[in-house]
């Protein structure tokens, strides 16, 4: 896809400032810090139109993101994140699963997961939500810089396994350092927003 526009369109925490358009929206769930707002930046090509940290807990609002006037990207806060309080992660909790679950507009969610690490109880647990709500997802293994592409082929392997990722489901490995996956990632999005 080639990126003409992006813009910030709002900053939502409940559904009456979703914008109301009917373009397709993708939105991007995982855990804290593994890279969603990197993710899109380095899709839309902008540094720092997503806000993006060294700590965790960065992202605090659904962020809608209209591209092209064509479709919009949604950053979503991120789990696992200890440090914030437990009233709070419920407030972040609700917030997501109402956008997930009554978004008409949501065409598909990319959840990222740390190609590094096998995935966590938190990302197994979301996975089997998006399922269980028939949401297509699009599994991305981001920081794959961070480790040798001669061992790429085995954290796959145990990213798939650890989610008992569907057959049908597409991984993309990804870094947001080398832009590596881009291409395959825009492909399978597009193919979402039609
Ligand atoms: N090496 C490397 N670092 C990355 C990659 N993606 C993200 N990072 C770094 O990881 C940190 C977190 O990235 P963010 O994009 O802010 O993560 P997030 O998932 O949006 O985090 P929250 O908003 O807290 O949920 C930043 O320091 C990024 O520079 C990647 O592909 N490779
Ligand atoms: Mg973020």
């Amino acid at each position: 896809m080639k990126v003409n526009s992006a813009d910030i369109v709002i900053s939502a925490v409940r559904p009456a400032q979703y914008p109301d358009t009917p373009l397709p929206e993708i939105a991007l769930a995982g855990r804290s810090n593994v890279g969603k707002s990197s993710f899109i930046n380095k899709m839309l090509n902008r540094k720092a139109l997503a806000r993006t940290s060294s700590k965790p807990g960065k992202t605090q609002t659904l962020n809608f993101f209209l591209i092209n006037e064509q479709f919009h990207f949604v950053d979503v806060p991120g789990y696992g994140y200890a440090k914030v309080s437990k009233k709070e992660r419920e407030a972040w909790g609700k917030m997501i699963e109402t956008y997930i679950t009554t978004r008409e507009q949501l065409k598909a969610v990319v959840l990222l997961v740390d190609l590094r690490h096998p995935p966590t109880a938190d990302d197994r647990m979301m996975y089997d939500f998006l399922k269980h709500y028939n949401i297509p997802c699009i599994i991305v293994a981001t920081k794959a810089d961070k480790i040798p592409k001669s061992k790429w082929q085995k954290h796959v392997k145990i990213t798939k396994e650890t989610l008992e990722l569907h057959e049908s489901d597409p991984l993309v490995m990804f870094s947001s350092e080398t832009g590596e996956g881009k291409d395959k990632a825009w492909a399978i999005l597009e193919s979402y927003m039609r």
